[in-house]
Order: structure tokens, then C-alpha cells, then sequence
């Protein structure tokens, strides 16, 4: 497996409407980000991943673009993006834009041309279809609906035909089978390599490709054409991070993407682990996890893309909610002990570790008392629907405050003056409460604190390249429902790690043989390390050896 510099990286994601607001009108921005450079310096991030800051009318915070070539005016200007970019490169920060290109906001340019007539220059440029119906606005072309609720067709009485959009109606999708939308996408491309930019991540890139007979969108016939394509055309020659964000995908599709003689993407972001949760209805559908049932997703990903291809690590990002409400603590007493437990997970298996702003805080889920305080789309479209359906606000709650992607979205918290210092205004989305207590003032100020334990990790990875290359990966007590324990090899050295994902001692007795020989204490997240039994874990306790 060959080195590169994004396979040691450690990303952090930002998501710009939250994370730091200049200027006092209650939404992040660039100006605001580059303001805080200092910080992610001292956190130690080796590359940044902005979640759209293009032109938009936020349908969907950005991720529906009107404009792929300017920049969002909430969030500043092109010259605020151009300080932003030299402030982290000054700190030895590369920066991951995101690509958003299976869809378009349905004011962009293209969309406003394609949808008036069948015959203009861009009336190929998205997915139109008669409708199945008498008439053709009875019924749409197929049964195929948005992952923001509803149909995913929307008619369109300017040309008598239905769109597809995939995610909300002003999102509609790109016809990539039209040679002239690659072209244009390709093109767009270049201009932001050409400004600088590091990588892209690309945002359910594995959707791009539908077959015309419209039977499936996801790793589509023609998906790898494409991306070999884009390869070629904007990619190649280029020392880049290219990271593809693929719902549906399992190790062995994704070494056809990131496998290293492809010439695709170098590491895809896997949604396998983040369904754990998840019953018969889908997302919504929350039923408990099973640490068994994690680890058998984990370990596969490990064992199988190894020597093969590269992965990301992640527990939480913009579209989920937050890892330690989630897969650890968040009680006062447990909460950053389970933090630090999870991220030792992330940080020492194979893959690129993503951090999401303000999970090196611990930062926690949010319980608004009401649907009307959501802002995200999904969550609004779906509780409407619900309601439509005769499901109680109680009820809906319940799964929004486990599951909703606003947990994540709450600005970010920097102090625990007003609104955690994030803005001067009325923040454009409400605040966790929990601020004066979990906030970057206070964690940089405690030696003990989850940022500092990040600061250790990130440092960590610097140092021993086994904790992005080891590979052989192994475990011990597979069946336990509260310990995981595995490990890695590279070059000779060994790395073991133990997790406690319980609030209980546990027991190691059956692995006692191999902790004999299991080295010295790299990171642990009890003060006195090693102080204790050596044959047991304490509640949430991490341990990390390296021989
Ligand atoms: O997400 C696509 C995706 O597959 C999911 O993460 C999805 O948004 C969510 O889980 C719904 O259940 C990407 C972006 O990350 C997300 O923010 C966008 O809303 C979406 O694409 C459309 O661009």
C-alpha cells in the first residue's frame, strides 16, 4: 500500500452555518472560520473539509447550489474564501472543498434554462420523463421516492414532463449521461484546483450514474466510466484527497472505487456502521444497537479494504447526530470518558480519522421541545408527513432528538459568554443549552478535557505511522457486548487497543495471554494509566499498546 500524505491526515469537517459568525447576522462564516485557524493549529488537523459555502438559496444549507463558481453571500465573499485558504495553508492545513454534482438548486442557471422547453441548448441537462399516467401529469414516470420524503418526480407543467430530484424539489438531479453536464462539471472542477483547493469530497458521488431505463441510481452501470473520467480530466496529476461520500456500498464495491490501481477516489465514506441503529423503516426507525453488531461491521471494513483500498473513520458528521450521544455517554459523569473511548476507536484503526466540529468538545445531541424549533429539511418534510399520517409531535420527537442531523448543526461552542460566543446576533439555529459547560474555553483551559485528549491522538499519528497503516487486523473476544479489542501490525511493531464501551468494570481474563506481551501504554483515558488491574477495563476506559 503506497503512502501518501491524505492517508496520515487527520480531516476535520466544518460546517460553515455553525461554526464561527463574523459579523453578527447569526450565521457562520468564512470570515469567522479563518478567525479561528489559530485553533485548529493548536488542535493539530492535518486538512479541512467545508461543507458547501457556494451560492444557494439553502434549501438545504448548501448543499443545493445555484453557482458553483461563487460563494454563498451569508458567508462572505470569494476574497474572504481566498484569506481562508492562505490562513490554513500558512498553518499547514490543506483544505477539502466539497462537490456537490449528482444535483443542482433548482435556481441554478441550467435548471432555470432546462426546465422552460424540451429543445433548448441545456433541456438534456437533468433527468426529465413523461409522466405514467392518461395524462401526463397523473402519475409520475416511477415509484422512486426523495430521501427527504415524498415522491422524488416533480412535474413541471413548462415542459408537460417530471423532474428527478433524489432529495428535496429544488434539488433536482444532473443528467450525467449528457457528455456536455461532465464537461461542465469536469471544467468547474479545474477552476478550484486551479485556485489551490487540496481535494474534494463528493457528495453521494456513487448516485451519479441512473440507467435510462431508470431501475436503479445507486452504483449505477456507468458510475465507474464516470469517475475514471473525472480522473482523468480534473484529477490526475494532482497529489489530492478525494474522498466519495457512498450509501450502499460494502468493502467489495468499494475497492472498485478506491482500489489503488482504479484510478478513482483514494477513500470513500461508508454508511455500513451508521445503520446499526436502524429498523425495518429505515432511518427513523430507531431501535437499539448491539456493540456485537458494531464490531462485526467494523472489523469487516478493516480486514477487507486491507492492502486494497482506504477508508474513512468516522462516528459523526452534519447528516448525524452526535458519536457520544450516540455511541457512548452523555451524562455528566460518563461523558468525556465515553468521548475519549470513541475517538481512541477512530483514531487507531486503518483509515483517515474525520473529526466533526465539536466532537473534539464532546459536544452532545440537543432536545428541542418542539418540531417547529427544526430547521433541517429532512427532519421538516418527514415530521410533516408524519403528522399528515396521524403520528403525535411526543412520538416524532422521540426519534428527532435521537436522529435528527440538526444535533449536529447546533453552533458550535467556543466560550460561555452568549450564544457560546458563536455570534453577536440571534444564532440562525438554537443553541445546545449545555454551552457553559462543554465549550473550547473551558476545554483548552483543562488539561483533562476531550480536546486535549484529541490533541494527544492527532499527535500520536504523527509520530507512528502504524496508526494509519497497520494492518492484519485482528480481535479478541468478538462476542463481548462491552469490550472491543483489537489489533494491528506494521513493520514489525504491534498496536493493541482496548475499549470499554460499558459504564462497568470488564473483565479481560480470556485475552490474558496476549496482554502478557502487549507492550507499553501509548494513550489511555484514566489519569494513572496502567495503575490498575491490568486484567480488567474500568467504565469506558481506552488503552492503547504499542510493542
Ligand atoms: O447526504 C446524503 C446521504 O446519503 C445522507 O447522509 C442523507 O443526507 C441523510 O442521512 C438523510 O437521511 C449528502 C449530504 O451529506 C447531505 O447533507 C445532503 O442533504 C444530501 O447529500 C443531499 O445533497
Amino acid at each position: 500500500m503506497t503512502k501518501t500524505w491524505w492517508k496520515e491526515a487527520v480531516v476535520y469537517q466544518i460546517y460553515p452555518r455553525s461554526f464561527m459568525d463574523s459579523n453578527g447576522d447569526g450565521v457562520g462564516d468564512l470570515a469567522g472560520i479563518a478567525s479561528k485557524a489559530d485553533y485548529l493549529a493548536e488542535l493539530g488537523v492535518t486538512a479541512v473539509w467545508l461543507s458547501p459555502v457556494y451560492a444557494s438559496p439553502n434549501a438545504d444549507n448548501g448543499y443545493d447550489i445555484s453557482d458553483y463558481r461563487a460563494i454563498m453571500s451569508d458567508f462572505g465573499t470569494m476574497a474572504d474564501w481566498e484569506d481562508l485558504l492562505a490562513a490554513l495553508h500558512g498553518r499547514g492545513i490543506r483544505l477539502v472543498m466539497d462537490l456537490v454534482v449528482n444535483h443542482t438548486s433548482d435556481e441554478h442557471a441550467w435548471f432555470i434554462e432546462s426546465r422552460k422547453s424540451k429543445d433548448g441548448p441545456y433541456a438534456d441537462y437533468y433527468i426529465w420523463r413523461n409522466g405514467r399516467g392518461g395524462t401526463c401529469e397523473e402519475a409520475p414516470p416511477n415509484d422512486w421516492g426523495s430521501w427527504f420524503s415524498g415522491s422524488a418526480w416533480k412535474y413541471e407543467s413548462g415542459r408537460d414532463q417530471w423532474y428527478l430530484h433524489l432529495f428535496a424539489e429544488k434539488q433536482p438531479d444532473l443528467n450525467w449521461e449528457n457528455p456536455k453536464v461532465r464537461g461542465e462539471v469536469y471544467d468547474m472542477m479545474r477552476f478550484w484546483l486551479d485556485k489551490g483547493v487540496d481535494g474534494f469530497r463528493m457528495d453521494v458521488i456513487n448516485m451519479i450514474s441512473k440507467d435510462p431505463a431508470l431501475t436503479v441510481y445507486m452504483n449505477g452501470p456507468r458510475i465507474h466510466d464516470f469517475l475514471q473520467e473525472m480522473n482523468r480530466e480534473a484529477l490526475a496529476g494532482r497529489d489530492l484527497l478525494t474522498v466519495g461520500e457512498t450509501p450502499g456500498v460494502d468493502p467489495a464495491l468499494a475497492s472498485l472505487y478506491v482500489g489503488e490501481d482504479r484510478r478513482e477516489l483514494g477513500m470513500v465514506f461508508q454508511f455500513e456502521h451508521m445503520g446499526v441503529d436502524e429498523g425495518k423503516g429505515g432511518k427513523w426507525d430507531v431501535v437499539p444497537w448491539k456493540l456485537t453488531r458494531l464490531k462485526e461491521i467494523l472489523g469487516k471494513w478493516q480486514r477487507e479494504l486491507d492492502g486494497r483500498g482506504w477508508n474513512s473513520l468516522y462516528l459523526n458528521n452534519h447528516d448525524q447526530p452526535r458519536m457520544v450521544s450516540r455511541f457512548g455517554n452523555d451524562s455528566p459523569q460518563w461523558r468525556v470518558k465515553s468521548a475519549k473511548m470513541l475517538a481512541t476507536m477512530l483514531h487507531t484503526m486503518q483509515g483517515t480519522p474525520y473529526i466533526y466540529q465539536g466532537e473534539e468538545l464532546g459536544m452532545t445531541n440537543v432536545r428541542f421541545p418542539k418540531l417547529s424549533d427544526y430547521e433541517d429539511i429532512e427532519i421538516r418534510n418527514w415530521s410533516r408527513e408524519q403528522l399528515a399520517l396521524g403520528r403525535s409531535e411526543a412520538e416524532l420527537l422521540k426519534a428527532v432528538h435521537y436522529r435528527g442531523r440538526d444535533n449536529a448543526r447546533t453552533p458550535m461552542h467556543w466560550n460561555a459568554g452568549p450564544n457560546a460566543g458563536f455570534t453577536a446576533g440571534k444564532p440562525w439555529l438554537g443553541m445546545n443549552p449545555n454551552y457553559p459547560e462543554i465549550n473550547a474555553e473551558r476545554a483548552m483551559a483543562d488539561p483533562d478535557s476531550v480536546f486535549h485528549y484529541y490533541k494527544r491522538l492527532i499527535a500520536l499519528r504523527k509520530e507512528y505511522p502504524i496508526l494509519a497503516y497497520g494492518g492484519r487486523f485482528r480481535e479478541w473476544m468478538a462476542e463481548s457486548e462491552a469490550v472491543y479489542a483489537y489489533g494491528r501490525e506494521f513493520e514489525g511493531s504491534r498496536l493493541l487497543t482496548l475499549l470499554n464501551f460499558s459504564d462497568r468494570d470488564q473483565s479481560l481474563g480470556e485475552m490474558a495471554s496476549t496482554l502478557a506481551k502487549r507492550g507499553r501504554l501509548l494513550i489511555g483515558n484514566y489519569a494513572d494509566g496502567e495503575g490498575t488491574d491490568p486484567e480488567s477495563l474500568r467504565p469506558y476506559e481506552a488503552r492503547v499498546y504499542l510493542a
